[in-house]
């Protein structure tokens, strides 16, 4: 094969966000689109010469072209190794353990997570450093600056790589490694967990469902769940993966997993119910008749993971994300560890993690993880939350309802205004932001202000600073709102509105989260003006 250079010119927009570039899959198609920005992560990463990647993605249409477009240039531009999932099927935790256990120099990713799939829906490129993270600001910073230089690309001609069978082939002087994708992270998964202790919990007749939403966790949970720790065969529903997930969002939450949600609320409800998104990095966790909010799963999972091999020494520390509930910031208090408060985005826990801070990270967005990788894992949560069942003895609810009891309960929930007018929600921003000094002392909804300030991190192990990074108003008695723009939408702006409350009283724990919320709610809108701005009569989703 030949190493052709082809002329091209910087293409607009390619800036990565949370997690990545997330466009419109057609809009990657385009001409040069995908090859502009490999090239520039490969500039931004100071050449692939002599590298060893890791590749995959969550298979969703386009996958399997982009692939080849990526094998292709890491060979023509001198890449030493690639190594790629069997079929270019990598789960975004299983990409981040290869990198870190075959001690590579980094790898891409491809997903747009639980984005919906298709020709017409969403696709996603992401760089991961060499410890299995996502890239921070200062990397995804040079990249978006190599693809506003970008003047041509080298890339091999060649034949497509046979990725179907495991083994590997050469490419110019490239070793293409295709490996199992399930394999090293399963025996990761056996590492950490007490398997046989889960295995006889399931043979003593506590009943599961996982919904894999036909995307990337079907072969992984398959494997783990069902042959390794027996679930009986069909415990994991929508295994297969699809390139489009089946036309759906495969978004680990009430909304976008109702069908789950319907069975674990209905008779027939099995003890334990989870799910997981488009490349696996998230989780739902539910029980018979109730649904965990992540933020309430994580401070759950800080505070019992000593019940579980890998963490019996008890945690060095745990990280949330800024807008997470502050759950799990008592339990940390409990228990004598720091707790770390970070931008949106689990690249902000890379630093903390590498620097043996924390143990644990969560989002209130359905990622929980720990240092046995660096993206949020979530089959990990799943079998983290397993082995405490096992343990305990305790169901789901009884879980909850006990830590509610020692800790006090953090209402929580987070409202989406999504494809929102991208001006009117930068304005709501922008106006609110002008207001800030003015908020403390001031009443609305009933609620005392206590505090109104737009976040701001400087990561305590690098020094780097991030800064508007959502805006919070605190109340009296420790109900908080904080408002931010999406980083990870590919029309308009999303808008999120977090709302927390605190409670304590024993007695009044198991409200609806909406109606204990009521209060929060309404201040939300009076103080923004969201129904007014957004032209919106309420949220699109509420998690
Ligand atoms: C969202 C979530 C954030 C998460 C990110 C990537 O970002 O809020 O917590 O880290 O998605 O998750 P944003 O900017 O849209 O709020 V995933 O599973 O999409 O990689
Ligand atoms: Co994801």
């Amino acid at each position: 094969s030949e190493i052709i250079t082809v002329e091209t010119t910087p293409i607009e927009g390619q800036k990565p966000g949370t997690s990545g570039l997330r466009k419109k899959t057609r809009t990657f198609m385009e001409p040069h689109y995908v090859e502009n920005f490999v090239q520039a992560i490969f500039d931004g990463i100071g050449g692939a010469e002599g590298k060893t990647l890791v590749l995959g993605g969550d298979g969703r249409y386009f996958n399997d072209r982009a692939i080849q477009v990526i094998l292709r240039m890491a060979a023509a531009q001198g890449a030493a190794r690639v190594i790629v999932g069997q079929g270019g099927i990598l789960s975004t935790p299983a990409a981040s353990n290869l990198i870190r256990s075959r001690g590579t120099d980094g790898g891409i990713i491809l997903s747009a997570s639980h984005n919906p799939g298709g020709e017409d829906e969403d696709f996603g490129i992401k760089y991961n450093t060499g410890n299995g993270g996502p890239a921070p600001e200062e990397v995804t910073n040079r990249i978006f600056e190599a693809s506003r230089a970008v003047t041509a690309y080298r890339i091999a001609e060649s034949q497509d790589i046979d990725l179907a069978a495991i083994g590997t082939h050469r490419l110019i002087e490239t070793e293409i490694e295709v490996v199992d994708p399930v394999e090293d992270y399963a025996a990761l998964m056996e590492r950490l967990f007490d398997f046989d202790r889960i295995r006889e919990f399931l043979a003593s007749g506590f009943t599961l469902r996982f919904d894999a939403m036909h995307a990337v966790t079907g072969p992984y949970a398959k494997e783990i769940l069902e042959a390794r720790l027996g679930a009986p065969e069909g415990s994991v529903l929508n295994a297969q993966p699809l390139p489009d997930f089946g036309g759906g969002h495969p978004d680990p939450n009430p909304i976008w997993a109702k069908p789950l949600l319907d069975l674990m609320m209905s008779q027939d409800a099995p003890d334990f119910g989870a799910a997981s998104d488009g490349d696996g990095d998230r989780n739902m966790i539910l029980g018979r008749g109730i649904y965990v909010t992540p933020s309430d799963s994580l401070a759950v999972l800080v505070a019992n993971a000593h019940l579980a091999p890998a963490y019996t020494g008890g945690l060095k520390g745990a990280a949330r994300s800024m807008p997470t509930s502050r759950a799990v910031d008592r339990v940390a208090g409990k228990l004598g560890i720091d707790c770390y408060e970070t931008p949106t985005g689990w690249k902000f826990f890379g630093n903390l993690l590498d620097a043996g801070r924390v143990t644990i990270c969560g989002e209130e967005s359905a990622g929980t993880g720990s240092d046995h990788v660096r993206e949020k894992d979530g089959l990990w949560a799943v079998l983290l939350w397993l082995n405490i069942l096992a343990e305990t003895g305790k169901g789901v609810k009884e879980l909850l309802a006990d830590h509610w009891r020692s800790f006090g309960r953090n209402y929580y929930s987070r409202h989406d205004y999504e494809g929102v007018d991208a001006e009117a929600a930068n304005g709501l921003m922008d106006d609110l932001r002008g207001r800030l000094a003015d908020l403390p002392g001031t009443m609305i909804a009933n609620r005392k202000v206590t505090a109104a300030d737009e976040f701001a991190y400087d990561d305590p192990v690098d020094a780097s600073r991030a800064e508007r990074q959502g805006i919070r108003i605190e109340f009296e008695g420790g109900g908080r709102i904080v408002y931010r723009l999406s980083g990870t939408g590919t029309s308009g702006a999303t808008l999120r509105v977090y709302l927390e409350d605190v409670e304590e009283k024993p007695e009044a724990m198991d409200r609806d989260a909406q109606e204990a919320l009521a209060d929060i709610i309404a201040a939300a809108d009076q103080l923004a003006g969201i129904a007014e701005r957004t032209g919106r009569a309420g949220p699109d989703v509420k998690t």
